[in-house]
């Protein structure tokens, strides 16, 4: 397959014509794709109020790849009822990803059982009873709900409600295997977990690091605001051990001249070892306390352990940071340089500062980094992780962890009139321990694939096989339907946002709040997500037929609970700073969520101030002569586990069974190109790979492709984010046989 040498450009622009004619026609397309509700994909976030394709500073058209796929998945046709005659769950496993997300919308509710042998369309009222039973049966402990970043605000706080009422913390999100050591280390920084800037600071950076991430394939349109920091006269730092196309040269396809012309992107590319990054950013911040490029005023005045992180940094040995990072020092002074001449810095980083042991390290120092020249805590400036699902942050913010801030606990209980649990509820990973042991008996996933997000796919696959009961609420099949079966699995089909019958909220990683619409149902069968919770709450925990209480004794009306604006009452009374939700579905206010932005340097901490942290580096791992550091990521063409076309159009990769290897390390393996090989992790092997000879990755360094790769990935986590390292796999390599070409 030819590289090419440009992200963007005309190849997106032709393959939104080819995605229209799958949607049946670009008229039609068009219109979904501008209905007032906010874009699926990424949470940069889009659409809402203004419309489709228009960001918060009313910018369009705002268009990505993504969307476009996110939005043609959705409008396909429903899987029958024969479908499940023809396939057996063993039949599923052997489809791809992408053959499992093509095979349509799910339309009816399914159980599977071993003695079934297959899954079997059932009613509604039959899949609610199954479910209930199960949970009267259990104990609430013995349970957990886990939820993806796709659904609404309003359906993410019902469930989290519902699941401690009935007695459980066990509540989690992605947010575990994703942006969870953001959040904690920009909590211990700032003492808030989410962007410290809005959209619009983006418009007055002089320089953007972007660290550990490809926006250029996962978050298309920040190119457009990067390809304008270039244009300003300012720069754009890539970090990253892969060169990345999009990240070096971009055609924007809403901006004419990008277009044709293409757009630099990268004035600095720095590619250190998987794993270097604490040691490089340790570096760049010795870098400038040796040119006195630090503001110290700022550092007295606003921030808390200065002189112990002058000391740390002075103290080590620069050998060490360049041995650990796998940069130069005259390239640790050129970054460091760079940044000693901004006016306006932010620093934005993704997976390859959060996938790896150190997680929540890596994120303080970049908060460090920011902190030394004031570049938290006024216009401008600031700290940005791009987050995943477009509302994986709004989940977070109505509740959806395992312990709920205090403030949140408090105003819950009150508000509401009942007692919640005190327990220590269980993370993801936890989760799924739980579940291998036997002390879980029951899932309930709001979305997602838990099986497929999972590291050491194995383990995964056994532990939800131990459940008692799974309950899947999705829109479309994916792996965790054919090899996340427990002794009892319910699939429920659920609306996606554009089809809700009633208004919901989303939340954009900049903290802003938007209105969807909904729309109308493309297909029959699927139910909105809050029903579907209100009507389980309500038969689990609602008053029984016999019993003399009425409904209105009950401490919810989990009947009324079906009613989004009721649900955003509670959330605005719940949630702090969330209060202009309240009547957002009247007053169409999308609205910024206030105590979040830092334009001044007070922060809610303790003392008021930011705080820094030292941190020893990590040894750099990997280093044996039959070993290479692996990464796990993304290729341009799928989304998560939901795979949309096999090959990866920027890295010039035209399938997935590949690991993308330098050509040095092939030799210095002795590996042959034209043999299939064996890739040797701590969880597992997969054999069968071909060797993708690729110059643009860091030598002693591989990539493949998630989730296929899961196999190999270990269930080591971050302590402190409890985050796997799925960036951070040591693996060995070795050939088989001849490929059959
Ligand atoms: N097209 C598309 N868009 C998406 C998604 C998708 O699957 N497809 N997923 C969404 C979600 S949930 C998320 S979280 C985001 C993910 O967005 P990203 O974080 O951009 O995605 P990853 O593929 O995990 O890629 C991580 C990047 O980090 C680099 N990297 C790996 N290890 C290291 C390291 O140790 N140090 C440094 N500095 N860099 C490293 C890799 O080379 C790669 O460029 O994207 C969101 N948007
Ligand atoms: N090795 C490795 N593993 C990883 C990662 C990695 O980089 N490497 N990345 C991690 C990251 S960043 C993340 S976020 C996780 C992803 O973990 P998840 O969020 O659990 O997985 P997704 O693949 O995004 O889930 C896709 C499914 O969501 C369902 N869906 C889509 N829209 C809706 C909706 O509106 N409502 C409902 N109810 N369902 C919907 C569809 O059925 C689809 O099959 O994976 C993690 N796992
Ligand atoms: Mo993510």
């Amino acid at each position: 397959m030819k590289k090419v040498r440009s992200g963007g450009g005309w190849p997106a622009v032709a393959y939104t014509f080819r995605k229209a004619q799958e949607a049946g026609g670009l008229r039609k397309l068009w219109k979904a794709m501008r209905s007032k509700n906010a874009c699926k994909t990424c949470a940069l976030g889009m659409g809402g109020q203004r419309g489709g394709m228009v960001n918060e500073s009313g910018h369009f058209p705002e268009v990505c790849k993504k969307s476009l796929q996110a939005m043609v998945a959705d409008m396909q046709g429903g899987i029958g009822p024969e479908f499940w005659k023809q396939y057996t769950p063993a039949e599923l496993k052997s489809l791809t990803p992408r053959e499992l997300e093509n095979c349509g919308r799910l339309t009816h509710p399914v159980l599977f059982t071993p003695e079934l042998k297959r899954f079997q369309p059932i009613s509604w009222d039959d899949a609610y009873k199954r479910i209930v039973i199960k949970l009267k049966e259990l104990s609430a402990d013995q349970t957990f709900w886990y939820f993806s970043g796709r659904s609404s605000n309003e359906a993410g706080f019902l469930l989290q409600l519902f699941a401690r009422l009935y007695g459980t913390n066990n509540v989690n999100n992605c947010s575990y295997y994703c942006h969870q050591a953001s959040g904690v280390g920009l909590t211990s920084v700032t003492g808030s977990g989410t962007a410290t800037i809005t959209l619009e600071d983006l418009d007055h950076a002089d320089l953007v690091f972007v660290i550990g991430g490809n926006p250029a394939s996962n978050h298309p349109r920040l190119m457009r605001t990067l390809m304008q920091v270039r244009r300003r006269g300012g720069q754009v730092i890539v970090i990253n051990p892969l060169v990345e196309t999009g990240m070096v040269r971009f055609n924007v396809p809403s901006d004419a001249r990008s277009l044709l012309l293409g757009s630099e992107i990268a004035s600095l590319y720095v590619q250190p070892h998987i794993g270097g990054d604490l040691a490089l950013l340790t570096g760049i911040a010795k870098r400038l306390v040796e040119l006195d490029a630090h503001d110290s005023a700022f550092l007295q005045s606003s921030c808390d352990h200065w002189w112990t992180l002058k000391a740390h940094l002075l103290a080590t040995p620069w050998e060490e940071i360049v041995e650990k990072s796998g940069v130069e020092a005259t390239q640790i002074n050129e970054i460091a340089e760079r940044y000693a001449q901004a006016k306006n810095a932010i620093f934005s980083w993704t997976m390859g500062i959060t996938h790896h042991a150190h997680g929540v390290q890596n994120v303080q120092a970049i908060g460090n980094l920011a902190l030394m020249r004031g570049m938290v805590g006024r216009p401008g400036a600031g700290l940005m992780p791009i987050r995943g699902h477009s509302n994986v942050q709004g989940i977070g913010s109505v509740g959806v962890t395992p312990k709920l801030k205090d403030a949140v606990f408090q105003r819950l209980q009150n508000h509401f009139n009942v007692s919640l649990p005190t327990t220590v509820g269980r993370d993801t990973m936890a989760c799924m321990e739980g579940s291998a042991s036997g002390d879980l008996k029951l899932g309930f996933c709001l979305g997602g694939n838990l099986y497929g997000s999972n590291p050491d796919a194995n383990y995964a696959q056994q532990a939800i096989e131990n459940l008692e009961m799974m309950v899947y609420l999705n829109t479309t099949l994916n792996t965790g339907h054919a090899f996340g079966l427990a002794k009892e699995t319910i699939i429920l089909p659920v609306l996606a946002r554009d089809e809700e019958p009633q208004p919901t909220t989303q939340e954009s990683m900049f903290n802003y709040v938007r209105l969807s619409d909904g729309g109308p149902q493309r297909l029959a069968g699927p139910k909105s997500e809050v029903e579907v919770i209100a009507t389980i709450a309500e038969r689990a925990l609602g008053p029984t037929e016999d019993a003399s209480a009425s409904a209105d004794d009950a401490p919810i009306n989990w009947k009324s609970m079906q009613q989004t604006g009721k649900i955003r009452e509670a959330i605005a009374e719940v949630i702090p700073g969330f209060q202009q939700i309240k009547d957002i579905d009247q007053s169409k206010q999308e609205f910024q969520i206030g105590g979040r932005t830092f334009h001044e340097p007070k922060f809610p901490t303790g003392s008021g101030r930011a705080q820094l942290h030292a941190h020893e580096l990590p040894a750099l791992r990997g280093q044996g002569a039959d070993q290479l550091r692996l990464m796990t990521i993304r290729s341009e063409g799928q989304f998560n586990t939901v795979v949309y076309e096999d090959y990866d159009l920027y890295r010039g990769v035209e399938r997935r069974d590949v690991i993308l290897i330098h050509p040095d390390d092939i030799k210095r393996l002795g590996l042959d190109p034209s043999m299939t090989v064996t890739v040797r992790g701590p969880a597992g092997s997969l054999g069968n790979v071909r060797l993708h000879a690729f110059e643009e990755i860091r030598p002693g360094n591989a990539a493949m492709y998630y989730p296929e790769a899961n196999v190999l990935v270990s269930r080591q986590v971050d302590p402190d984010s409890k985050t796997p390292a799925f960036k951070g796999v040591v693996v060995t390599v070795e050939r088989e046989q001849l490929a059959v070409v």
